[in-house]
């Protein structure tokens, strides 16, 4: 409770010019987006990092940092290793993930601190133990997955909520060749997964959460206004910050200048 309080507060003071935190410091601005599977959510989150030019920037001097969701699969015991190598574990399920990690690294990531997240492999359905990756203080955190908006305590943290609309058959054709060649899956596994488990779950947790977005972005990341609409938001917040504290976010209001 006291840690949702504490988000929620933190989400109002980005108003005006309140955006600091009680330490002095600026409180990066938190995106939430979500979305049905394959329904082009890291696509999206790609095309506003390319388009505010922070692809091509090192990872610590970055302003703008997207983390995902699936970074957060919880382990799992034995008898639920052995379910998910025969397609029958439900990742598609809230408590799939590792929650309080979610909570507690974007509450570090407000908070300033530099942070550890897990590295997920999708063809062993575990983590990689002793891979973290490093994320560093940022003006803008992107966090995408199916199921980020589902928690009220995680909904509540985000500053800016997106949706991804994207039709259900492009989602599945998208997801069966996506899971046979990266995922190392094969057809009939990935179908029988979609239609017992995947869907099911969308409809029933996913989806509800679309009423939670602030903006809902039909046709994903072929949807060059609406991905156009927000990267100029974002660079309206980060060049507001850098003239709030003199220093950082010149190289977005140098992007900025220049398209
Ligand atoms: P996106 N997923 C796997 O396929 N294997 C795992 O070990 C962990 C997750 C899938 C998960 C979900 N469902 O639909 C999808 N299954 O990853 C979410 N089955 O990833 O949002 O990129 O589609
Ligand atoms: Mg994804």
């Amino acid at each position: 409770l006291l840690m949702s309080a504490m988000a929620a507060d933190r989400r109002f003071s980005y108003n005006g010019l309140k955006n600091f935190n009680g330490y002095g410091t600026k409180t990066p601005f938190l995106i939430g987006v979500a979305g049905g599977t394959a329904s082009g959510k890291s696509t999206v989150c790609s095309r506003i990092m390319e388009k505010l030019g922070q692809d091509e920037i090192d990872h610590r001097q970055r302003q703008v940092v997207c983390i995902s969701q699936d970074s957060f699969y919880r382990e799992l015991n034995p008898a639920e290793s052995i379910k998910a190598s025969k397609g029958l574990f439900n990742f598609d399920h809230p408590d799939a993930f590792d929650n309080p990690l979610i909570l507690k690294t974007l509450q570090d990531i407000l908070d300033g601190r530099v942070c550890k997240i897990p590295v997920y492999d999708f063809k062993t359905n575990s983590r990689k133990l002793d891979e973290f990756v490093t994320i560093y203080p940022a003006d803008v955190l992107l966090f995408e997955g199916i199921l980020v908006f589902y928690f009220p305590e995680i909904r509540e943290v985000f500053h800016m909520k997106l949706f991804v609309d994207t039709d259900a058959d492009t989602r599945l054709s998208r997801r069966v060749l996506r899971d046979i060649r990266e995922r190392g899956r094969d057809l009939e596994q990935v179908l029988a997964q979609y239609t017992t488990l995947v869907k099911p779950a969308f409809e029933e947790f996913c989806l509800p959460t679309k009423k939670f977005a602030d903006v809902i972005i039909p046709r994903g990341a072929d949807n060059t206004v609406a991905i156009g609409l927000i990267v100029q938001h974002i660079r309206d917040i980060v060049i507001c910050n850098a003239n709030l504290t003199g220093s950082r976010g010149s190289y977005l209001q140098s992007a900025a200048m220049m398209s």
